[in-house]
């Protein structure tokens, strides 16, 4: 695993959960609050034109504090990489919650549609734009509210959101025929037919322009025609159409959207925002933060609100207050105090030449280890009253101060799950539950020629249940199921599947197959079929799909990315499940790279066909080929 030294002792790396181009997304735990943060890492190198970009997408997060916007809590400047340091999304994408429930109803889909029209109407109003919104870039956090990432295309027209944009940018299934054209093109309204394909996706479960075709594609958009599909409300078609108007001056503006009935609907309200741009003075926050590390609250406001997220103690700030906000503990290891230290002795900023703080200077004086400073009678027993409390938090290495007569939050979290202890093994195998099953497009009246013919001939209606009535199955019994995987599972290339259960039974489609083996062979034989070039290493199979799309190139911004690009793995695994004594075989799939869409359709297609080989198997009582 890389380590970097500007992070020693400040966050701990886990497992990377997002790689594309030139960053890569690294869950990690910063160790003064034991909150998980995802880390997105760039390297300098690497990022050539596209470095104006990753600093107005640093300004971006940093200007921007909103509800449903991803928090930015740092930034890390080193000579070699940046760092930005964001809120963490237990949830995952909204794309893998479309999936699960193939497509949402018009009250969920209202509750999160209005949250990214507050988000968007937000950025708006303080001028800039988005300009890649797409469920892949809304998360869940663990209240299941969204949050808006990746703002690496997003402009601030000079002069305002009145000015055009020259570039075309995003995801060739969300860009509006105006960006298609390559036409010039205004932020605020090729945003909302953005927005108006997300809604669509929300309420039907797929996409109202798709192809495979990249050609056919951008004709279907400059067309503007797709399906409205039956289950749609008049309400919700009326919506829809005003965001999809092809014409950019006759599509609804942010302001209208806020006001539209179909919005309003059982809120009673409009969507509202507030302008802020600034982080709130919370004194009991800070009052904690200064009884720590020992600098007075007015001074450590000050510092924090002057180095404008390049410090710690602004992490640990924003941390400890989203901990409140929460109703825990306000609390901080005593493992990072030489790090609040070295931010106090550090008065003058360094700067380093490309004018964003250099944190490496700093860290470069320090010892760059963690060191338990529990023993100094100046730090946390001096300033906590001890309890048994506190005692059990001293044993994480955590302090939670208590000055005298200050109202302390509740001193234990009976929610909290996460673990404080920085030294304890991260859990490196936490995943989505999502259900992917072969008869979401079917319901749909704008299937794909390809796939239509996928489920019309190629496909038998018993092969087809095969995976999807036990997945049904499965749906069922998940909750109720303990987290479990063989210690086996970790170990690379291993000989026997992994046992999966509970919480591990996402992204699973279970077969009627008794024999692992066997299915993996009708894996690869369907990849092949598929002309999918795949690499095995034990269960698990890596595919990738061709780069055959087509680039729009313009000034320095990233291009519409291929549209057929894609790579994921298809894990063969044993499913245990508690309700029933006998186990089944399993497919578990996973994305790697690439366009949601597309790897949803591929894996339906592999899987559809595997379904078939292996229904034809349970016919012939096949589970003695078992040695293949
Ligand atoms: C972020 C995140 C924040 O993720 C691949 C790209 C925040 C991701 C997260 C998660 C799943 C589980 C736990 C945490 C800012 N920018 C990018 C981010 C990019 C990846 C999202 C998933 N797909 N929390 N998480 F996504």
């Amino acid at each position: 695993m890389v380590r970097y030294a500007a992070l020693k002792g400040l966050y701990d790396l886990e497992k990377t959960i997002g790689c594309g181009g030139f960053a890569k997304v690294k869950l990690a735990t910063h160790i003064a609050t034991g909150e998980k943060v995802a880390i997105k890492i760039m390297e300098k190198s690497a990022l050539g034109d596209d470095l104006p970009r990753v600093k107005l997408e640093i300004e971006a997060m940093k200007t921007l504090l909103h509800k449903h916007v991803c928090r930015l809590y740092q930034v890390i400047e080193t000579e070699s990489h940046y760092f930005m340091v964001i809120e963490y999304c237990s949830g995952g994408e909204l794309f893998d919650h479309i999936v699960e429930k193939n497509r949402l109803s018009e009250t969920e889909s209202r509750k999160f549609f209005r949250q990214i029209v507050s988000a968007v109407a937000y950025l708006h109003s303080l001028g800039y734009a988005h300009r890649d919104l797409k469920p892949e870039n809304v998360l869940l956090d663990r209240d299941q509210n969204l949050k808006l990432i990746d703002f690496g295309l997003c402009a601030k027209p000079k002069g305002g959101m009145q000015n055009h944009l020259y570039t075309s940018c995003g995801s060739p299934t969300y860009a509006a025929p105006e960006l298609i054209l390559g036409k010039k093109y205004l932020g605020s309204q090729v945003d909302i037919w953005s927005m108006g394909v997300l809604l669509y996706a929300l309420l039907c479960g797929f996409l109202p322009f798709d192809d495979n075709s990249i050609e056919n594609l951008y004709k279907k958009i400059l067309n503007g025609k797709y399906d409205e599909p039956s289950w749609l409300s008049q309400s919700s078609q009326r919506l829809i159409r005003a965001m999809l108007q092809t014409d950019p001056s006759k599509r609804i503006n942010i302001q209208e959207l806020c006001y539209h009935p179909w919005i309003t609907t059982g809120f009673l309200n409009p969507v509202m925002f507030t302008k802020k741009t600034n982080f709130e003075k919370d004194e009991e926050v800070l009052s904690t933060m200064s009884a720590f590390c020992g600098d007075f609250e007015e001074d450590l406001w000050r510092q924090m609100v002057q180095s404008n997220r390049t410090e710690y103690k602004t992490a640990t700030y924003l941390l400890l207050l989203d901990r409140k906000r929460r109703g825990q503990s306000l609390r901080i290891s005593t493992f990072t105090k030489s790090q609040f230290k070295q931010e106090s002795v550090v008065k003058e900023i360094p700067r380093y030449k490309g004018g964003v703080h250099n944190f490496l200077t700093k860290l470069e004086q320090s010892p760059g280890i963690r060191i338990n400073n529990s023993a100094n009678p100046e730090t946390a027993y001096a300033l906590i009253s001890k309890t048994p409390d506190n005692d059990k938090a001293d044993a994480n290495n955590f302090m939670e101060p208590q000055l005298p007569g200050r109202k302390r939050l509740r001193s234990m979290d009976v929610d909290d799950t996460s673990s404080p202890t920085p030294s304890k093994k991260p859990n490196t195998r936490s995943k989505q539950v999502v259900t992917l099953t072969p008869s979401i497009i079917s319901n749909s009246s704008t299937k794909t020629p390809e796939v239509r013919t996928r489920q019309s001939t190629t496909t038998p209606g018993s092969a087809r249940k095969v995976i999807l009535g036990l997945e049904r199955g499965l749906n069922r019994v998940r909750c109720v199921l303990t987290p479990k995987r063989s210690t086996k599972s970790e170990i690379v290339g291993r000989e026997e599947p992994t046992v999966l259960s509970g919480k591990g039974l996402c992204n699973v489609s279970s077969t009627s197959s008794k024999c692992p083996k066997y299915v993996l062979s009708r894996l690869r034989r369907a990849l092949q079929h598929k002309g999918i070039v795949c690499r095995q290493k034990g269960y698990i199979l890596q595919g990738e799909t061709e780069f055959i799309g087509t680039e729009l190139k313009k000034d320095s911004a990233r291009p519409f990315s291929s549209r057929n690009a894609c790579s994921f793995e298809l894990e063969v695994c044993i499913l245990k499940d508690v309700m029933s004594e006998n186990p089944l075989v399993g497919i578990r799939r996973k994305r790697l790279k690439g366009d949601a869409w597309v790897y949803r359709r591929v894996c339906e297609e592999v899987l559809a066909l595997a379904a078939e080989d292996i229904s034809i198997e349970q016919e012939n009582n096949a589970e003695s080929k078992c040695l293949i």
